[in-house]
Formats: C-alpha cells, structure tokens, sequence
C-alpha cells in the first residue's frame, strides 16, 4: 500500500485549531487495565501521551489494572471478589494491589512512555499525600474514597516538562493505612482537584449507549442521571458515569467516556471534528 503523504499533511493542516484550542490544557487520561492491550497497543497510547505534551498539552494519567491484580492475585492462590465493582480488600490483598500498581503496572506505563520520547515519572497517590483516603464502606475493606486531595506536586511535574503517571494506590488518614482506589475514582479526583479541562476516561466499550444500542456523542449530566434511574446505563457504566457527574461537579470542563483500543483514541478525540466516545458537559 503507498501512503498518501498529502492526506497526512492535510489532517495535520486540519489539527491545527485544536492544538491551539488545548495549547496548556491539563487533560486527565484514565488507563484502564481493560484498555493496555499488548506492548504495540502500550506503545501507541505512550506516543499519544508525548504527542499531546509536544504540542503544549500538560497530559496527567491515571491507570488502573484490575484484570493484572487479579493475574496476580490468581497466582497466589487468593480469590478475587467484587462488590458494585469494586474490589474487596483485605490486608493481605492490598499489598499486592500497590505492588502490582505502583509496581508492575505504573513502570510499564512509565517506560513506554520514555521509549515514546517523553519524560514520564511514576507516583502512587501516596506520594506527597497526593490522595489521602477513608474507608468508602465496611463491606469493602481497604477501599479508600478519596477525602483530601494535594495537587501541587502534579502542577510541578507538568509545569517541569514531566508527564506524571499515578497508581490509584492511597494513603489513610491514619496508623499508616494503604488504600485501594478504583482507578476511575482516583481519576476523577484527581482531574476535579487540578479543575482540567478535560477528563478522557478509556475503557474497552465504545461509549455510552442509549436504549437502541446507539453510542451517544454529546450528553448533559441531567441526561446521564435519566439514564441511570431507568436502567439505560448499568453495569460498569454506572461508576464511570458517576465518576464523570462527579468531576464535572468539582470544576472539570468535559469528561470524555472513549474505546482505548481504538488506535489513537486520545488524538482522534481531542484533535480531530469527529470526536471519540460519549462527551458528557453541563
Ligand atoms: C481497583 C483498582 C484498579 C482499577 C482494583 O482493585 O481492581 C478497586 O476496585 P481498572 O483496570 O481501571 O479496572 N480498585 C477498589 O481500577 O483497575
């Protein structure tokens, strides 16, 4: 196949607007552990990251890597349990969820992101008391909710030229607590404390769905709450779209619910008319 060069110096021609429109926009990336995908698909998300932070965008991710917890957990011998998605955590679970995300996971994304030619540096929410946490419920164990938010260390990071890349991993309020944070929490959280302009949550399902079927491109909070009481949004939608009410609530712009798998996801949402996924704004 010959590749068309005039094609790709006219959608480059074609981005311009939009690179000028997100020029020093912080934009949250959630990384869901359903959206990593093998090392090509981890490359192409790490050259996204950079791309967006070459042309003046201060890039924040935030990763999950729950099916890598329960790998991990599998060879253990431990059984993983889920309560309205969440993972209930023991002690004993919880150090191997920080080692595995802090660990395993946050470095994959690091190095890539490094290999891409960016400069990422990898933290956990323990880090500076980044995300300090109480116990979200009982039931749960070690689940934390995010109570206490410091993000200055995030705006040093991006305003160095760094691309921070965070475990939703959490300190308590007390006696040396760990806390595990569902990742889109944690991302929402994080968005809302730096009030980014954009919150880009990828998953593996193309977007929110009306009753038909249909991906909805555009969506007011009003709307997602109608589609929550009727039952339209369920399952694991329903804590991605609260966390999208949440964050639009604390001060972010647009929260965007995007296929990660689709190649260039990031780049085809912010830099092109088309858009990717549901975007959900007041
Ligand atoms: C999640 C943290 C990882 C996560 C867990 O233990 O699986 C809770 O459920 P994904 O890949 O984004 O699902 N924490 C409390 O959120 O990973």
């Amino acid at each position: 196949m010959t590749r068309d060069f005039a094609t790709a110096a006219a959608t480059l021609s074609e981005a311009l607007p939009y690179m000028q429109r997100y020029s020093g926009a912080v934009v949250v990336v959630k990384f869901g552990g359903n959206a990593m995908g093998d090392d090509a698909e981890m490359a192409k998300f790490a050259s996204d990251m950079v791309l967006m932070k070459q042309v003046g965008i201060h890039p924040v991710v935030v990763h999950g890597g729950g099916p890598m917890i329960n790998d991990m957990l599998g060879k253990l011998g431990i059984e993983s349990r889920f309560v309205r998605g969440k993972r209930v955590t023991t002690k004993e679970t919880v150090e191997v969820v920080e080692m595995v995300l802090a660990g395993l996971v946050n470095k994959r994304i690091v190095q890539a992101i490094n290999d891409a030619g960016g400069r990422a540096i990898g933290i956990s929410g323990k880090d500076d008391d980044l995300i300090v946490c109480e116990a979200d419920d009982p039931e749960l164990g070690f689940v934390g909710r995010p109570v206490e938010m410091n993000v200055q260390i995030i705006r040093d990071l991006y305003l160095a030229g760094l691309i921070p890349v965070i475990a939703p991993v959490a300190t308590g309020m007390a006696d040396n607590e760990t806390f595990n944070v569902n990742g889109d929490t944690a991302a929402g959280a994080v968005a809302g404390a730096l009030q980014a302009d954009r919150l880009l949550l990828l998953t593996d399902v193309s977007g929110v769905k009306d009753a038909s079927g249909q991906v909805m491109t555009q969506m007011t909070p009003e709307q997602v709450r109608d589609m929550i009481a009727d039952g339209t949004i369920a399952g694991g939608m329903i804590p991605k779209t609260e966390t999208a009410l949440k964050a639009l609530q604390d001060g972010v712009r647009a929260v965007v619910i995007l296929d990660g798998r689709v190649p260039n996801a990031c780049l085809l949402e912010l830099f092109t008319e088309h858009g990717a996924g549901s975007l959900i704004r007041s």
